[in-house]
C-alpha cells in the first residue's frame, strides 16, 4: 500500500529522536515512508518530493530537523498538505534552536510544530492520526483504543504505588 504519512528527516542522526513515531504508525496499520533529505542539502529533491505528495496519495508530512531547522516551512512552502514539524533535540541549544526555528512561520504557511523533547516522534505520528482520523472510522477506533490502553497503565501504577507504600485510600 502506498505511503499516507511521508516523514522527512534532514539528517539519519535524527533517526533516533523519531523512531518511536514508526512504531506508532505500525502499530496502527498506517503506511509510511521515511526520506532522508535535507532543506540545506538536497533543497531539490525535498521540493519535488514534497511537490508531487498530494498525487501520490500522501496524507500528512512530518518534517524532523534539529538546528537551523528549516525542513518542516520549506515543505510547507512546497505542497498544501498538512505539515507537522518535529525540533530535535541538539547540543547547542537543547532544541530550544530546533523548535524557534520550526515554529515562528510567517502567515499563510502553517506548521503544527511538537515539542522538543523524547515524546516528539510519537506525538508526531499521533497527531497524523488524528487528522486522517477525521475521515476514517478505522483510525478514530485505533485512536479510542490506544486511549483506553493508556488510561489501562496509568490506573495500574497508581494502584502500584499504593500497593507499594501501603497507602490506605478507603
Ligand atoms: C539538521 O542538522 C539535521 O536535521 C540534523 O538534526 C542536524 C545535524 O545533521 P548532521 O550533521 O548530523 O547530518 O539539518
Amino acid at each position: 500500500m502506498s505511503a499516507r504519512v511521508v516523514w522527512f528527516l534532514g539528517s539519519d542522526s535524527d533517526l533516533p529522536h523519531v523512531e518511536a513515531g514508526f512504531e506508532q504508525l505500525k502499530a496502527m496499520d498506517v503506511p509510511f515512508d521515511v526520506r532522508i533529505l535535507s532543506a540545506h542539502r538536497t533543497p531539490d529533491e525535498v521540493g519535488e518530493v514534497a511537490r508531487g505528495a498530494r498525487e501520490a496519495g500522501v496524507e500528512v508530512i512530518i518534517g524532523c530537523a534539529g538546528g537551523a531547522a528549516h525542513l518542516a516551512g520549506v515543505l510547507a512552502a512546497a505542497t498544501t498538505l498538512p505539515v507537522i514539524g518535529v525540533p530535535i533535540p541538539t547540543s547547542f541549544g537543547g532544541g530550544m534552536d530546533s523548535l524557534l526555528s520550526m515554529v515562528q512561520m510567517p502567515s499563510g504557511i502553517p506548521v503544527a510544530t511538537v515539542a522538543a523533547n523524547k515524546a516528539c516522534g510519537k506525538n508526531a505520528a499521533l497527531l497524523a492520526v488524528r487528522i486522517m482520523a477525521v475521515a476514517d472510522e478505522r483510525l478514530a477506533q485505533a485512536l479510542d483504543d490506544h486511549k483506553a490502553s493508556m488510561r489501562k497503565a496509568v490506573l495500574a501504577r497508581d494502584a502500584a504505588v499504593a500497593e507499594k507504600y501501603g497507602l490506605d485510600r478507603a
